[in-house]
């Protein structure tokens, strides 16, 4: 008797140990959850009016954000400055307008470089600009010859020609399918770009980047409830901001990410409100997907991948994601009244496109108190039919990547909301 039930007990521990590594793919696994009420603050008030939910809910939303999830900003900086390296008006066969832009920053007598690449439409006086950041090198968005190749920290890759961790002349042009600066410069819009890797490299190391400027003498690490690598990079594209609201040539800037770089733009649209809109392009887990729904990627398997990208405060909700307070459509909701685009991929199932859907529907509570229109209904659209709201949505064929069909999307959604 004592037996069986030792083995009994024995058997759960080692099947809940196997939930810890197999993903969930299955709806019927799907955990009850009841999403917070981005409405009702942390005590129980209703929150009825735009008014109180800039001065109470909003606040108390992105300071557990802040603290919980992507970490706080230790302090500001000493001295930033802007110098342009390069510009011309002959890029893209005469079509547009190119700047380089060196970004430096200041702290602690030490400085971090990084470099925006900057097209705009010519012809136009000042044009809406999509931000955003690139995985190897501004190089490799464009087959443009004088475009710069970074010296950072490169994630090693054979096809792109990244070797010893150094992007390479090879690597030019290799991700310019992601990009779809012609169509962007057709249609009325400039593209900011850096190379994320200049401000954070992506790796767990806390000795280089952005977080480094910023220790106490013999600090080696953020302290627990400061930033990770995805609120540092978040950090870089308001620093960019700074630049690019200086910058006659542009109107408006849309913050604009895929993946874990979608992740950066959405925190970057939480913490800064001068983006006049946020694109989220498959950001999945800590993201726009709904952590409570634990399909695919959840809290505990990305912070044990990637454990430098959170607040290691972030740590105490793996496998615990029914007592996170909060879920990430509350991440949505803070980006309001601003326009939000959320894009999914039917073949991305580790993202969780129904998760990312739900989020967008539930935030869309807080654009309806600003009179806005967001997701209505709780049912998700058909794949390749984009809702295009102030609160966007669609789910395309396909897999894990930006493809030129959401950029499309992206550009007519650009144009009614963001002009
Ligand atoms: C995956 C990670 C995702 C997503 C993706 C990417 O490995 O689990 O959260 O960020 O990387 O950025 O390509």
């Amino acid at each position: 008797m004592k037996c069986t039930l030792f083995l009994i007990v024995l058997m759960n521990m080692v099947q809940s140990l196997f939930a810890q590594f197999e993903p969930n793919y299955d709806e019927s696994k799907v955990p009850l959850f009841e999403a917070p009420d981005p409405l009702i603050s942390f005590k129980g008030e209703q929150i009825s009016d735009s008014l109180a939910w800039e001065k109470k809910r909003r606040p108390e939303l992105l300071r557990f954000f802040e603290q919980k999830v992507y970490g706080e900003v230790p302090e500001t900086l000493d001295a930033f400055s802007f110098k342009l390296l390069e510009q011309s008006d002959e890029a893209y066969e005469g079509k547009a307008r190119r700047k380089q832009i060196e970004i430096s920053l200041r702290k602690n007598n030490s400085v971090l470089t990084f470099t925006l690449l900057l097209y705009l439409p010519k012809g136009k006086i000042n044009a809406p600009v999509f931000l955003g950041y690139n995985f190897h090198g501004n190089h490799t968005v464009t087959a443009d010859l004088q475009v710069h190749i970074p010296t950072a920290w490169n994630k090693n890759n054979e096809d792109l020609g990244i070797i010893g961790n150094q992007a390479t002349e090879t690597s030019r042009g290799k991700r310019k399918h992601r990009w779809a600066i012609e169509k962007l410069i057709e249609n009325g819009f400039g593209l900011a770009t850096i190379f994320y890797g200049e401000v954070d490299p992506d790796k767990n190391d806390f000795s280089d980047g952005l977080h480094s400027l910023f220790y106490e003498e013999g600090q080696q690490r953020p302290k627990p409830n400061e930033w990770g690598s995805i609120a540092a990079w978040a950090f870089g594209l308001s620093r960019a901001m700074d630049y690019l609201e200086n910058d006659s040539d542009v109107s408006k800037v849309i913050a604009f990410g895929h993946s874990r770089l979608g992740k950066v733009a959405l925190w970057a649209g939480a913490t800064d409100q001068r983006f006049a809109g946020v694109i989220s392009n498959n950001s999945g887990c800590g993201g726009a997907a709904l952590s409570k729904r634990m399909y695919g990627e959840t809290v505990g398997r990305i912070n044990r991948s990637f454990p430098h990208w959170f607040s290691d405060s972030f740590e105490q909700y793996n496998e615990k994601e029914n007592t996170l307070p909060v879920d990430q459509h509350q991440l949505l909701a803070l980006i309001a009244p601003k326009p939000l685009y959320v894009a999914s991929a039917v073949e991305d199932r580790w993202a969780d496109p129904k998760g990312e859907f739900l989020a967008a529907h539930y935030a869309s509570s807080v654009y309806e108190l600003y009179g806005l229109d967001g997701l209505l209904h709780r049912q998700m659209p058909a794949v390749n039919e984009p809702i295009q709201k102030t609160v966007a949505y669609h789910i395309r064929h396909g897999q894990h990547d930006v493809t030129t069909y959401d950029w499309e999307q992206y550009i007519t959604w650009g144009r009614t909301f963001l002009e």
